[in-house]
């Protein structure tokens, strides 16, 4: 065996409040390496991460995409009928859900979307130092994103604690785990509840699932736990993107001034951003079958991380990868994945982060940060958890 080995821990506090300066050191162990301390294999590398994630067949999902194999533990909560799939399972599922979210759909919100992200970007610019998470990269989506799906309106602020208990759950049962599944007993029980029929405010992409139920695609039981996939996946995740696009542009003033220069370049910047921020910065894959890898053969029911945020920021395929320049090309970045599982909800992301990048573009001159960004740690988002900033407006109101 000439797999290297590293007692690295990715789930040490230090290194979940900054993990970029750790990367560098995965990347040169090689394609692939082993991870003493779980007993798992890593790959940090932006081809063999791509590539795993290309081959379905061998790097599995239906054991989980989490540390923990769901063919020998039992996992926190009944597995995602998308995420947590192979085919031929997954292809009925996912394209169900692809037609749900079909692209037409929210191309017609894009407009209503841009309005709202633009009334809170006026708000707050000109008006001091405010938090830009809870303020801004929180408020905007939970302004669209539950309506879009006919959610009901009660309880709705158990979505953050949920969405941060799920992505927990795909590390190691660390102790932000055990606080995470502790603290957020309630919110999983009310999204449970909040997934059936009876409980939905109205029309929406959970109404169109339960009519894709009704058509045949699925069961009553599975549209269920489908709308839970748009539940758990589609709010911490955008509420960081949009958190992670006013860091980015308020740490990099260059670029941004680029940007209102160029407002064309707008759609880089974004996949830029994507690229660059890491707010996935991990998902697993467990061998079905023993795989060669470089010269070495790791054997089948072996879980490996994917190191997605250091593939993204890998120099043998990006150039002076850790700069963030909203000119570069950074399309193909695995920030949403890549192949069958690529992030269903990668489109509502786009348009959430360009709905507010347009408010900001019309009312911002300068993002100014005004603290220093805090991390909230979790094991597998980066996050943000608050951000001061100020928004100085681009024109003199009248
Ligand atoms: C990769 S983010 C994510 C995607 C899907 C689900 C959860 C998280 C799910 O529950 O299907």
């Amino acid at each position: 065996m000439t797999i290297p080995e590293t007692d690295f821990d990715p789930y040490a506090a230090t290194v979940l409040a900054d993990p970029f300066p750790h990367h560098e050191m995965l990347r040169e162990l090689g394609p692939i390496f082993w991870l003493s301390r779980y007993n798992c294999y890593g790959m940090a590398r932006f081809a063999e991460v791509r590539t795993a994630l290309h081959d379905w067949e061998t790097f599995v999902s239906s054991r989980g995409v989490g540390l923990s194999d769901f063919a020998h533990e039992e996992p926190w909560r009944p597995p995602s009928l998308l995420l947590e799939t192979d085919p031929p399972v997954h292809n009925r599922t996912r394209g169900l859900m692809n037609k749900v979210a079909a692209l037409p759909a929210l191309k017609a919100r894009l407009p209503e979307w841009k309005e709202k992200a633009a009334s809170l970007v006026a708000a707050l610019a000109g008006n001091g130092s405010f938090d830009a998470v809870t303020e801004l990269a929180e408020a905007f989506p939970l302004s669209v994103f539950p309506d879009m799906i006919g959610l009901r309106d009660e309880g709705r602020e158990n979505l953050l604690p949920y969405a941060m208990t799920a992505f927990n759950a795909f590390g190691p049962r660390n102790a932000l785990l055990a606080e995470s599944l502790a603290s957020a007993e309630q919110a999983t029980a009310w999204v449970a509840e909040a997934c059936k029929r009876e409980n939905l405010k109205g029309p929406g992409w959970a109404a169109d699932v339960y009519a894709a139920a009704d058509r045949g695609d699925c069961t009553q039981e599975e549209a269920e736990r489908l709308v839970r996939s748009f539940l758990t996946a589609g709010v911490d995740t955008t509420v960081n993107g949009i958190a992670a696009l006013i860091y980015a542009m308020g740490s990099n003033p260059d670029e941004w001034q680029k940007l209102r220069a160029d407002p064309t370049l707008g759609k880089k910047a974004l996949e830029e951003t994507l690229r660059w921020s890491g707010v996935a910065q991990t998902f697993f894959r467990t061998t079905s079958r023993a795989v060669q890898i470089g010269n070495d053969t790791i054997p089948e029911g072996q879980k490996i991380v994917l190191f997605l945020a250091a593939a993204n920021r890998d120099p043998r395929q990006w150039p002076d990868p850790e700069r963030y320049d909203i000119t570069r090309n950074a399309s193909g970045h695995v920030g949403f994945g890549f192949g069958i599982h690529q992030c269903l909800g990668q489109m509502v992301a786009r348009f959430e982060m360009e709905a507010v990048l347009s408010a900001l573009l019309e009312h911002v001159g300068e993002i100014r940060l005004t603290g220093a960004a805090q991390r909230r740690p979790n094991n597998t988002l980066y996050t943000i958890g608050s951000l001061p900033v100020e928004f100085a407006p681009c024109r003199i109101s009248a």
